[in-house]
């Protein structure tokens, strides 16, 4: 058939009409004070979820039941600390491929709100900074610092134009992008580092894309925290007053949509401190109420998940203290991914205001109590250092920080020698707060006990001159917020023994990750004759003929690591708890071959050297070393409130 003019021109007009409709917008309407999704007034209701402490193969379950939920949106933040873990060398594979993650959450019919920092708090590793940067030691991290900045750019330069391709006018779910983090909270208020930011994202992202700030809901917070070009969000937990809090936000923002990016319907947990909870009804409430005034929300965190390996940060609040490796969260939706009663209260409150998908929601996953597995020592550390410390020691008179021996986690070994005989028993002092942040002292090979980072300044030891003085230090992670960030692990000062200066160091970088991952220890490891004390490695092996989701118990074991199949699952402290069981994803398992459990206890194994599996989550035992263990065998119903 042959085309005459006019048909030409009616294809040609139909054409552009609909690219013209496929094209998305998402903008600020503050005419309407709403946000507009292609002209339309648009609220949304979205929960938090990070990627990179949710196995992928779990990542379409959550946000299946994020929107059965009656979400409409999630928020989700990028780690650059988990991407770029050597300077210049960018990882988006497996647990770290992105895209795949923002594809499924469309697929699923979630928009996204996405927030790549660069720094996101987030109770991660120096707030998603990558440790590299402390090896300058004057560095100002979140400032127009030039050294700070020319990463940030060159991190911004791999990772944003990945990103564009799923903005919202591209056809994608991103419908905005936020600008730093609370940034108004940091101690360097600089708006020229803001602007940089700001300049960056324009330009790799385009003029279209919506860019806006979050901060606390203190009108100070908002002072630092925005620029003209972002519009300024607030967030606030369910103590806080609502209208109040609004009323800050539109201080800054006397128009457009109210939003609440962070509504803290859970909490963290912190090493040996209560167990954090937040009731159903002061969710439902502030959500209800945030919902009625037409405010957008995000709930923080809607799926915590894991802080697996060394990935979680810290606070310092009058001491430092470290986040537990369950981010849990009191989250509706378990660490396991299970839907609480929360995420029932939830949805219930949503289905109020927006028609909720019908349909039940996925069920929780099966867990498996596969038992009792019995461990065999493998060796103490300080006698396995040749296997993890193949390229030797580094001499210095001085110590040398993790970050300066280019070691950003895990542990490494601090060596010297008495400079001369103590007889009677003298101290080891940690004055100035030297060890970052836990020290297992050994002298001749005999644990003589610990250094604590604000908690244990002082050890008394003996010894003769010329015995051997080691230091397993272990780095629990960097502080994530506040003004602290240059948080440098290892002996970051002089110890002293008595009035004594010790130097002549040795300093042992640890490769237990890549040993481990490697496959070590072999069986054929497993008989050498331990000599001497401290940390030790523990192995043993069980079979799982169907893996399923499991939790693995250290009862009566002290402080350390595991390892399943060669995959870091985190650390336990079943000393002081709250958290007494690690999550244990059936992606680790193996249907065929026995699996491997390695474990590097720190301090004291159990009397009968064995971990057991079970089938539901301990969260909530703790001890601050004052009071007696208090336990729930369940989910979570004992705790401190939020
Ligand atoms: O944006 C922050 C989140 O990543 C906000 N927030 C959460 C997460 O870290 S504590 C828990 C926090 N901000 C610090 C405010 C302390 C009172």
């Amino acid at each position: 058939m042959e085309l005459n003019g006019r048909m030409v021109l009616l294809l040609v007009s139909v054409s552009v009409e609909v690219a013209t409709l496929k094209a998305g917008s998402f903008t600020v309407d503050y005419e309407r004070n709403c946000f507009s999704k292609d002209g339309c007034c648009f609220q949304y209701i979205s929960g938090s979820i990070h990627y990179f402490r949710v196995p992928p193969i779990y990542w379409k379950d959550r946000l299946q039941k994020m929107y059965m939920a009656g979400l409409n949106a999630i928020q989700v933040y990028v780690a650059w600390n988990y991407h770029e873990l050597t300077p210049g060398v960018f990882d988006f594979t497996k647990s770290r491929d992105i895209e795949s993650f923002l594809r499924l959450a469309h697929e699923t019919g979630l928009l996204v709100i996405l927030r790549p920092g660069p720094y996101i708090c987030a109770e991660w590793d120096l707030g998603g900074l990558p440790a590299w940067l402390l090896r300058n030691s004057t560095i100002s991290l979140r400032s127009s610092d030039a050294g700070y900045l020319s990463a940030v750019v060159r991190w911004f330069h791999v990772l944003l134009p990945r990103l564009k391709p799923f903005l919202y006018q591209n056809q994608g779910p991103i419908i905005s992008v936020q600008v730093e983090n609370e940034y108004g909270s940091y101690v360097t208020c600089d708006y020229e580092y803001l602007r940089h930011l700001y300049t960056i994202m324009r330009r790799l992202l385009g003029t279209d894309v919506l860019l806006f700030t979050t901060d606390g809901n203190r009108v100070h917070e908002l002072t630092c925290g925005t620029l003209q070009g972002m519009y300024a969000t607030i967030d606030f937990g369910t103590n806080e007053d609502v209208n109040t809090s609004f009323q800050v936000q539109r201080q800054f923002e006397p128009k457009g949509p109210l939003v609440n990016s962070e509504l803290y319907v859970g909490w963290l947990d912190y090493w040996g401190v209560e167990h954090s909870l937040v009731p159903i009804p002061n969710v439902t409430g502030t959500l209800q109420e945030v919902l009625q005034l037409g405010a957008n929300v995000n709930m923080y965190m809607f799926e915590g998940g894991t802080n697996f390996g060394y990935w979680n940060g810290a606070d310092y609040n009058n001491k430092y203290r470290p986040v537990t490796t369950s981010y849990d969260y009191d989250a509706p939706l378990s660490e396991a991914g299970d839907p609480r009663e929360k995420y029932h209260a939830v949805r219930t409150v949503i289905s109020k205001f927006r028609e909720v998908p019908v349909g039940p929601v996925p069920p929780p996953t099966l867990k498996v109590a596969y038992g009792r597995v019995s461990m065999t020592k493998v060796g103490a550390l300080v006698d396995l250092l040749q296997v993890l410390s193949p390229g030797g020691a580094t001499n210095s008179t001085y110590p040398l920080t993790f970050e300066e021996m280019e070691q950003y986690f895990g542990l490494m070994l601090y060596r010297t020698w008495l400079p001369s005989g103590v007889e009677k028993p003298t101290p080891l002092l940690s004055l100035l707060n030297a060890v970052h942040d836990r020290a297992y002292v050994l002298v001749n090979g005999v644990y003589q006990g610990i250094l604590e980072r604000d908690n244990v300044l002082q050890l008394n030891i003996t010894g003769r001159q010329g015995d051997l003085l080691d230091l397993v230090i272990e780095n629990m992670g960097r502080i994530n917020f506040g003004p602290c960030l240059l948080d440098f692990k290892g002996l970051v000062r002089n110890l002293s023994l008595g009035d004594t200066i010790l130097t002549g160091w040795s300093i042992f970088p640890l490769a237990i990750d890549e040993m481990v991952a490697n496959g070590w220890p072999q069986s054929a490891q497993l008989d050498a004759k331990p000599a001497a004390q401290g940390p030790s490695f523990y192995s043993g092996t069980f079979s799982s003929p169907e893996p399923q989701d499991t939790y693995i118990m250290l009862q009566n074991w002290t402080k350390g690591q595991v390892w399943i199949n060669g995959f870091n699952v985190g650390r336990y402290w079943m000393a002081r708890g709250p958290q007494q069981t690690l999550f244990v994803p059936k992606s680790l398992l193996s249907q065929h071959s026995p699996n491997k459990v390695t474990v590097l206890e720190l301090e004291q194994a159990a009397l009968v050297p064995e971990v057991e599996f079970l089938d539901h989550v301990v969260l909530a035992a703790w001890n601050d070393g004052k009071e007696g263990t208090a336990r729930d065998q369940g989910d979570g119903s004992a705790g401190t409130i939020h």
